[in-house]
């Protein structure tokens, strides 16, 4: 009641407070004093810029960036913008547009297997987007809409203009249809259950604000989830407020006020920024823990039974399965605690402990990034749902706190959009026709789709049926990283007649391109972008900081060339440049602020004075408040309008792998501790890297080595792991199984239990004999280890981290490490065996 009406309370104040505003508040604009870097007159000055790592300013002399200092309104800005500089210069960035050899001579009828040995001729830009529009024309007319797949431009680097997918969407889709995917490698477990359970993705919404958790909240729960390492990067550029929340709460939990509980195999950054408690339970085994906790609350009464009545349906249908009713078997606490590794006693007292006070359960996406996993986040609200704390201030539970500021407050500024779609577009060359097949596939799913044209597959109640690919195009998407199992990806690669990449890096998957397109960086353009991606804390103008290098092009001018090819240019520029397309996005966002309450001052205004403007502070804010206050007004997206604990949709699928509620189900590869007869016996985790943003800035000479280990990417790994293997820190280690070998630098540390290692995705796949299956990654990729299945016919997700290995010491001659540099140019008549 208490925090029904403060709520209620705060709202009236914010709404009051805007009206005594008047209609329209006036930022305070900045000097109008032009700045150096305008009038271009001086040898030496500092330009603004941002990126995934947050903003900054560049010292450019005499044309060079030469360093890097924060933007001076990021309090905790984070130590990859050191790495920044180097993404415009180091030996593997992309320089001239190449076509690999043989398909320069023979087309689409080259010699696929020559793929990743990385010999390319240069050509001019003219001649390269002529071989690639030739190409395009050839497919689509040959093959239909279903003969182009282009990858998921997800990581494109900030800015609301000089966005790489949008640039590709228009240029492509004036010319036809194509395949796309749908989901993403990130969260696509949880983006399909949850809206079923709870009405909506939960991963990428905007979380219950770190202040109320800091004044209600007594036991945070970080389920598999590390804020303090992943908040450093955002999709947008990260004002890195979070991280003065959360000092508070390291601060409050010193104090004896907020009790913070890990559960998590690892030591995460996060639980020793906080100091606090941790429940090593074995990887994979979540489910196992999550029912153990349920079957306690129900046993011993502890559970919320007017929530569970007022707010969930579908709970008498799980209950017997809880109870074991039919397989005989109680998911008490024994029982989880055979599979997970903790203690019956530590799971009843966790349980217990979960009902005292007030609850904040954080999950992070990791364990859903596995098989069967759907189950994690649909049990985590089952679990939450019994706590019965959802939607009350820092109660409940939350998919987002460790992702794109997860828990600010968001300002009352606009949302501008960017780049989108052409108004009113003359229709396309080639009308949709995708012959019988899907427009759409799961991400993760390509491989499969590749060597299975034609094949059926179960997708969230959809029968997709996958199309004959033949030319595939990736724009910000590296996918020789971000697949998993890479040797049997290298062979479905050899299904496509062609393959084009647009990179600024020249990465594994420009060494199994045939034609590559080289663009520039953030760091070359002019664009403007929000300060804070879930904040919205301000927006900034981010300035180019050294014109395009080599013979780098904007993606927006590498599409705008290949429409001209079929005589769509003007369709597709609007007629508009850079600066004035970056005006236009920024006056639309001022009209809608306007309507708003919020003013801006006019364009030139902000470009030419600060190019900072930050938007009046928002209200704190209660993720589903609204629902718990007024369940029938505020019904969420599900088709009870409730949280469902029973899914009447999910069950009508009949998927066995996937029941109408959640259940325990053993992963396909599952480190067992008492087994002592497994070929592999590590549980390998690939989660995301505390120095990179997967593999951007893998290529940052300097900034990799600081974190290397004889020149490769660091294995984690406890003590007692590295002395059964005669292992010590500093040594290349041999990681292998069935799938794959890696070599990789061993680093002990007392983070790691015994049995659970990692390597971080993103590590550049190097292999010693390039474009050959099975052939030894000289620096480190985790995914020639990890097994490309999907979590279940529902989501179709990628499995990444259900993988085990074997780890030893490296005997053989150390092979230097071969992924990073450019291409092996080769002239257009060098012979096969250069
Ligand atoms: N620095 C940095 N931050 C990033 C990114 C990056 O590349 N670098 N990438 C961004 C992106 S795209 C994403 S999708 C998010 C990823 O966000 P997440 O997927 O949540 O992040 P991970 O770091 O992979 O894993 C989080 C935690 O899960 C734990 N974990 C692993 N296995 C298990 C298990 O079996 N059970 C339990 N309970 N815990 C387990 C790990 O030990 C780790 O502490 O991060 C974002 N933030
Ligand atoms: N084993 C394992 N594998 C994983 C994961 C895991 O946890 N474990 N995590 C998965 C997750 S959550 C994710 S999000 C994916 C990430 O996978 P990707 O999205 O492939 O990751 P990035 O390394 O960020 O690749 C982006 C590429 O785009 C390029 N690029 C950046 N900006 C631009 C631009 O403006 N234009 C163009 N044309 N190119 C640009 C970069 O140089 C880089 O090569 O990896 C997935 N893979
Ligand atoms: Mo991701």
């Amino acid at each position: 009641m208490k925090d029904k009406q403060q709520i209620n309370l705060s709202r009236r104040r914010f709404v009051t407070g805007m009206m005594a505003m008047g209609t329209v508040s006036m930022l305070s604009p900045g000097p109008l004093i032009p700045k150096v870097w305008a009038a271009g007159e001086s040898t030496e000055r500092w330009v603004q810029s941002g990126s995934h790592f947050g903003a900054f300013e560049a010292k450019v002399v005499n044309g060079e960036w030469v360093d890097t200092r924060p933007f001076r309104h990021d309090k905790y800005p984070c130590d990859m913008l050191q790495a920044v500089r180097e993404i415009v210069y180091n030996p593997s960035r992309a320089r001239y547009p190449m076509v690999r050899l043989d398909w320069l001579r023979k087309r689409e009828k080259s010699d696929r297997s020559q793929r990743g040995d990385n010999r390319f001729v240069r050509v001019s830009w003219d001649q390269a987007l002529d071989l690639v529009y030739a190409e395009l024309e050839r497919v689509q007319k040959t093959h239909g809409s279903s003969g182009v797949f282009t990858g998921l431009a997800d990581w494109q680097m900030v800015g609301k203009y000089h966005k790489a997918g949008g640039a590709m969407d228009r240029g492509l889709g004036l010319h036809g249809s194509y395949v796309t995917t749908v989901g993403d490698y990130s969260a696509a477990a949880a983006q399909v259950v949850l809206p079923h359970v709870i009405g909506s993705l939960e991963v990428y919404e905007q979380q219950t604000s770190l202040p109320l958790v800091i004044e209600h909240t007594d036991t945070i729960v970080l389920w598999g989830c590390d804020p303090i390492k992943n908040l450093q990067i955002e999709f947008l550029i990260p004002d890195h407020v979070p991280f003065g929340y959360w000092q508070q709460i390291k601060e409050k939990a010193a104090a004896g006020k907020i009790r913070i509980i890990s559960v998590d195999p690892v030591r995460s950054k996060t639980q020793n920024y906080l100091n606090g408690e941790q429940l090593a339970l074995h990887p994979q085994t979540d489910v196992a823990l999550l029912l153990g906790l349920a079957h306690t609350l129900y046993e011993e009464k502890l559970c919320d039974t007017a929530f569970l009545r007022d707010y969930t349906v579908g709970f008498d249908a799980f209950l017997p399965y809880l109870l074991g009713d039919k397989d005989k078997q109680p998911k008490n606490a024994e029982w989880a605690a055979e599979i997970c590794g903790l203690s019956a006693d530590q799971i009843r007292g966790f349980a217990r402990l979960l009902v005292k006070g007030r609850t904040q359960i954080m999950g992070g996406w990791c364990v859903q990034r596995m098989h069967h996993g759907e189950q994690y986040p649909w049990m985590l609200v089952v679990l939450a749902s019994m706590i019965g704390q959802i939607g009350l201030p820092g109660g409940g539970v939350g998919f987002g706190w460790h992702y794109n500021g997860g828990g600010t407050v968001t300002s009352k500024g606009p949302v501008l959009s960017g780049l989108g779609s052409i108004n009113n577009p003359p229709p396309p060359v080639h009308a949709a026709d995708f012959r019988g097949a899907s427009a759409h596939i799961p991400v993760s799913r390509m491989v499969d789709c590749l060597l299975s044209p034609g094949k059926k597959l179960a997708f969230n109640g959809e029968t997709l049926t996958f199309p004959d690919i033949k030319m595939a195009i990736f724009s910000a998407a590296n996918p020789f990283h971000a697949q998993q199992d890479r040797n049997r990806m290298i062979e479905a690669w050899k299904k496509l007649e062609t393959v084009v990449v647009l990179d600024h890096q020249w990465t594994a998957s420009c060494r199994f391109a045939d034609i590559v397109l080289p663009v520039t960086t953030r760091f070359e353009r002019n664009d403007i972008e929000q300060f804070g991606t879930h904040s919205n804390k301000g927006l900034m103008a981010i300035r180019q900081i050294v014109p395009p290098q080599f013979e780098a092009r904007h993606d927006f001018e590498v599409f705008a060339g290949l429409c001209k090819r079929f005589g769509r240019e003007e369709a597709y520029r609007e007629g508009r440049n850079e600066m004035q397309w970056i005006r236009a996005i920024y006056e639309e966002g001022a009209k809608q602020g306007a309507m708003n309450g919020v003013a801006m001052p006019d364009f030139d205004t902000f470009w030419n004075g600060d190019g900072y403007i930050e938007f009046p502070a928002g209200e704190p804010w209660v993720r589903h408040g609204d629902f718990r206050e007024e369940p029938d007004l505020n019904p969420l997206g599900t088709p009870s309008g409730l949280i469902e604990i029973y899914s009447k949709t999910i069950a009508g699928f009949n998927y066995e792998d996937c029941p109408g509620h959640p259940v325990w189900m053993e992963p396909f590869e599952l480190r067992k501790t008492d087994d002592k007869t497994q070929k592999y016996p590590l549980h390998l985790q690939s989660c995301h890297p505390d120095k990179r943003l997967h593999s951007q800035i893998c290529s940052s000479e300097a900034w990799r080595k600081t974190y290397a280990v004889a020149e490769r990417e660091p294995l984690y790994m406890s003590q007692k792991d590295a002395d059964a293997r005669g292992l010590k820190a500093g040594d290349v280690a041999r990681v292998f199984n069935s799938r794959g070998q890696i070599l990789a630098g061993v680093v002990i540390s007392a983070d790691y239990a015994p049995g659970v290692i990692r390597i971080h995705e993103g590590a550049w796949y190097s292999p010693k004999d390039g474009g050959k299956a099975g052939t030894l990654c000289t620096y480190g990729d985790p995914n020639v280890l990890s097994a490309d299945i999907g979590t279940s016919q529902l989501a179709q997700g990628p499995s990444a981290h259900s993988v085990l290995v074997e780890v030893e010491r490296y005997r053989g001659e150390l092979p230097a490490v071969t992924g990073f540099g450019g291409p092996h140019e080769v002239k257009a008549e060098a012979d096969n065996a250069a």
